[in-house]
């Protein structure tokens, strides 16, 4: 990957077939301001571009995977700077548009924009620790990097109405049985459960991986018919690929499959 940006807020790893990238303002709980922002949205096309990479996995650190956007930074804006500068979108886009699966890996505090950008990733694994919060309402503001719309889809209407409007912060388990995180793993077992979920992504046919993905996204932007259908034949497209064909014929013949990738 060539990036010839400096990062600053970031810490970016490579390992065989994924990446790592770790939120880093640790004196700041991570808080997501316009630098990191730019980074991640730098970072994160990059890496969906190379094809060494399978998976992503977007951490932050034991206390906080990110207490939400900078406050700071955004606290005197007026509402024709937030206009003009699509305060939000600009640079807030970057992992819904990223076709490589994205794996949150959360401990601490996931709150505000920080629970919103876990949102936007395929899979949320959460330590013990995590807690996730839409706090906006406490400061005057209501979510808005997809708490709103996102939330109510994972935990249904109820629990998001009253996280949204009371700022009520959950824990992991109480996340995990809402449907919000995939599972709570140990905190000291966080990183190497999420790179144990990387690689096992960055040993599966890549394009059917892909197909997936995006046929699950599909369900929250169609009606079931039209979903449906589109499986169905993104379903019989996977047979164009030698893929399909390894994947069967190893199955048959009783050995471990070698994908290619095609
Ligand atoms: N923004 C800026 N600085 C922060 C933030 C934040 N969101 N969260 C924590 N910090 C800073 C604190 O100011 C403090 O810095 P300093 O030492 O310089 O005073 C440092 O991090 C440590 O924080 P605390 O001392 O407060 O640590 P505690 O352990 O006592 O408390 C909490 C931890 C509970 C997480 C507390 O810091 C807190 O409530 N933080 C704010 C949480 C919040 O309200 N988040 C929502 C922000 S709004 C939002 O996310 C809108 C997103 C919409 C998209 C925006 C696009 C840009």
């Amino acid at each position: 990957m060539d990036l010839a940006l400096e990062l600053t807020c970031l810490i970016l790893e490579r390992e065989e077939g994924f990446a790592v990238i770790r939120l880093n303002r640790p004196a700041a709980l991570n808080a997501l301001n316009s630098t990191m922002m730019d980074e991640l949205s730098a970072v994160i096309p990059a890496l969906d571009a190379d094809p060494a990479v399978h998976a992503i996995i977007l951490t932050g650190s034991d206390k906080a995977f990110a207490a939400g956007a900078d406050i700071k930074e955004m606290a005197s804006k007026t509402f024709a700077e937030a206009v003009s500068e699509d305060f939000i979108t600009r640079n807030w886009e970057a992992v819904t548009r990223c076709r490589t699966p994205v794996i949150a890996a959360v401990a601490g505090y996931a709150l505000g924009g920080g629970c919103e950008l876990a949102m936007m990733c395929d899979i949320i694994l959460a330590a013990d620790t995590a807690r996730f919060s839409q706090p906006e309402i406490t400061l005057g503001i209501p979510p808005g990097a997809g708490g709103t719309q996102r939330l109510p889809r994972a935990v249904g209407k109820a629990k998001a109405m009253e996280m949204i409007l009371t700022a009520r912060m959950i824990g992991a388990e109480e996340a995990e049985r809402a449907g919000l995180v995939s599972r709570v793993v140990p905190a000291d077992k966080l990183i190497e459960e999420a790179k144990a979920v990387a690689a096992k992504l960055a040993a599966l046919p890549p394009v059917a991986v892909q197909l997936a993905k995006e046929l699950v996204n599909a369900a929250y932007e169609t009606p079931l018919a039209q979903g449906i259908k589109q499986e169905r034949r993104t379903f019989h497209a996977a047979f164009a690929t030698e893929d399909q064909k390894e994947g069967m014929t190893a199955f048959t013949e009783k050995r471990k499959p070698a994908f290619l990738g095609k």
